[in-house]
């Protein structure tokens, strides 16, 4: 008889209870050195060229052919050149002042001889857009395979694979593959089929042909114990093989490689994941979930919420060893969260007593204690949070020295920042498939004094799509009335820092038409007439019943039209304001009788849309570092001069 029940096999269906399930599966997958992959591929390097990613003079990301000279993050990028000249650097995207676009300017930064190709902080900021993208594009192909995933950083994930894992035993029809099921499983599928169990009925035995099931990555098991025994190895091997495939499908469509641990608790499977890198999946059994907890690689300050302070002063308060912290605390306090509570208490209060502060919050030493227990045993249970929208953007830059000592050099900041907003809404919305528009734009700016000052003001507009022309607008009245306000300080320029945030987001479905927007007020025809058809949707003018009698009173401005009645009229003006929607959605032209002579000038003037570009080969090819400055946009939109033309005109 197995020791695993029913009700235990039968949880991993509930997104909601399956890791709780001592058969729970669960995984952590993380990209390796995940900037520096992204820029070996979209450069078309190999996997042996080593690339780093750098930001300014710091190195963001080391490529594991990169880490074999001795590069880590540590290093300045000159720093690392001096290890090996061998290293190919690579500069992340930045935005220019005064641009609302990113590029990349491969084969510049602050590691080249020539000045022009240094790429100065006073005239540019980081974009970490590229990132962000493949980390939504890697994302995805886990939403695609699994139903709960939790986003845990820009490249790592936890899956819990337990529905797929439950699917895979009771309905592959190639449980081992190659294999046609035995019948010793077809039966045990049988009695759940026909429901011919008791929840809190011990499982059968596992059948003879599934000892023969294989686990796909490195199973930890330094001694050499049978990997199968029980339910919970069946099930960990078929996880390790689903996450195989995915692992896979993410490098065979986006070229990255990742680490995977594959156990039953989320803590163990990030323990497992950074195990053995790049490329490599380890499966933790969880009668090898101790002995992995010992193998002298992982402290209590390991677990992800004990790094810092609190796990030190743990280690401290429980007079645990530096080394083997876990093993002690296991064996230490082996029965009971109680006793391990009651010795917390004890510790803190002599410290108390000393009048020493800890940050381990008294109130909560008994949820403290029971983690811990749970934890030292590999057993810490918690659920899998999936992602939810984030309530709000910001767009920051320190500036340096004098970059921004004027009204005209924050407009200029704030184009970029609004540039970088208007996107990072626009990929929200992709991911979404919603429309968000924010009601509240902030600025705020660090004077030279050090002194903060920040206003907020609504963004009003009313169409489906925020473009970086009205962040700015919004953000250019918020610096001036700054600047107004504050500007006199002596100490106010330069400014030692800039941000401008969005947030109270709205968010629509994003098949949204124009009656939902505007209520009945505008019909929407679906015509058959193929010159209507082209306009879509064609929106009917109620109001236009042109008074044909002598006394004309109602006029309508725009387009001269007169109506006999106020009530006409106004109707007629309903029909502007969803023309207006209408072009907000589908564009206006020079013609358009529905936007003013400012809206024309800002909307239509030949700007080229600032939709950041970057190269998009991934073939792999070998090539040496980047030579000279590649650009990769493909025109230049104009710079922050015509916004500032727009204001002097408001
Ligand atoms: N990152 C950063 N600055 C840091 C840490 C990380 O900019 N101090 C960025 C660059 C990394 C990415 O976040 O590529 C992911 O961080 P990881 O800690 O996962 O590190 P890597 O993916 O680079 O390496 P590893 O293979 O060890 O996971
Ligand atoms: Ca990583």
């Amino acid at each position: 008889m197995s020791k695993f029940k029913w009700s235990d096999l039968i949880k991993l269906n509930s997104k909601e209870e399956a890791y709780i399930s001592p058969l729970a599966v669960l995984s952590h997958i993380d990209a390796n050195a995940f900037f520096a992959q992204v820029e070996e591929v979209r450069c078309g390097y190999t996997k042996d060229a080593p690339v780093v990613c750098v930001q300014w003079n710091s190195i963001i990301a080391v490529s594991y052919a990169a880490r074999k000279y001795g590069i880590s993050r540590m290093d300045t990028i000159q720093q690392a050149l001096k290890k090996s000249d061998k290293i190919i650097p690579i500069h992340t995207a930045v935005f220019r002042k005064g641009e609302d676009f990113w590029q990349y300017h491969d084969g510049c930064g602050s590691w080249m001889e020539d000045k022009d190709k240094q790429l100065p902080n006073e005239l540019y900021k980081v974009s970490l857009d590229p990132y962000r993208r493949e980390s939504r594009k890697i994302f995805k192909i886990f939403t695609q395979f699994c139903d709960l995933a939790e986003k845990a950083s820009v490249d790592e994930v936890f899956l819990d694979l337990g529905r797929l894992c439950f699917q895979k035993l009771m309905f592959s029809k190639e449980l081992i593959p190659h294999q046609k099921n035995a019948e010793d499983l077809e039966r045990i599928r049988e009695i759940f089929i026909n429901g011919q169990y008791q929840l809190d009925a011990y499982l059968p035995q596992i059948p003879d042909s599934l000892r023969k099931i294989k686990f796909e990555g490195d199973v930890y098991n330094p001694n050499a114990i049978p990997l199968i025994d029980d339910w919970d190895d069946v099930l960990l091997a078929l996880g390790s093989q689903l996450t195989q495939l995915i692992r896979e499908q993410i490098e065979k469509s986006l070229g990255y490689t990742t680490s995977c641990g594959v156990a039953k608790t989320k803590t163990v499977c990030k323990l497992a994941s950074n195990f053995k890198k790049p490329n490599a999946q380890t499966v933790i059994l969880n009668r090898c979930t101790e002995t992995f907890l010992d193998c002298g690689k992982f402290e209590i300050t390991s677990f992800w919420s004990l790094g810092g302070l609190l796990g030190k002063e743990l280690i401290d308060a429980l007079n645990a060893p530096n080394s083997g912290s876990i093993k002690f605390i296991r064996e230490k306090w082996s029965s009971s969260p109680n006793d391990l509570k009651q010795y917390i208490e004890v510790q803190l209060s002599s410290k108390d007593a000393n009048h020493k502060s800890t940050v381990i919050e008294r109130s909560k030493i008994g949820s403290l204690a029971e983690k811990l227990f749970a934890l030292v045993r590999g057993d810490y249970w918690s659920p899998l949070t999936p992602q939810t929208m984030v309530k709000s953007m910001m767009s920051n830059k320190n500036m340096n020295g004098d970059s921004c000592k004027t009204l005209v050099d924050c407009i200029s900041w704030l184009e970029v920042f609004s540039g970088e907003l208007s996107s990072r809404l626009h990929e929200l919305e992709q991911e979404y498939d919603k429309t968000v528009i924010p009601r509240t734009v902030t600025v705020l700016v660090r004077t030279k004094s050090g002194l903060t000052h920040s206003k907020s003001g609504p963004l009003t507009k009313t169409g489906s799509k925020i473009d970086s022309q009205c962040l700015l607008k919004v953000g250019s009245k918020l610096i001036m009335e700054l600047g107004t306000k504050f500007g006199k300080e002596v100490q106010y320029y330069p400014l030692q820092n800039i941000n401008m945030s969005v947030s109270h987001f709205e968010v629509f479905s994003s098949k949204k038409s124009i009656v939902d927007m505007f209520g009945n007020q505008a019909q929407i025809l679906e015509s058959d007439d193929p010159a209507t058809r082209s306009v879509s949707p064609a929106i009917v003018d109620p109001g236009r019943q042109p008074c044909l009698s002598s006394e004309v009173k109602f006029e309508c401005q725009p387009c001269r039209l007169t109506f006999a009645t106020e009530k006409h009229l106004q109707e007629h003006r309903d029909y502007h304001v969803a023309m207006r929607l209408s072009e907000n959605i589908n564009g206006a032209d020079e013609n358009s009788q529905n936007i003013s002579i400012g809206e024309k000038r800002l909307l239509l003037t030949k700007r080229t849309p600032s939709t950041p570009v970057q190269s998009h080969s991934i073939k792999r090819i070998k090539t040496k570092g980047p030579k000279g400055i590649k650009q990769t946009k493909k025109s230049k939109p104009e710079s922050s001069n015509g916004i500032m033309k727009y204001f002097s005109k408001q």
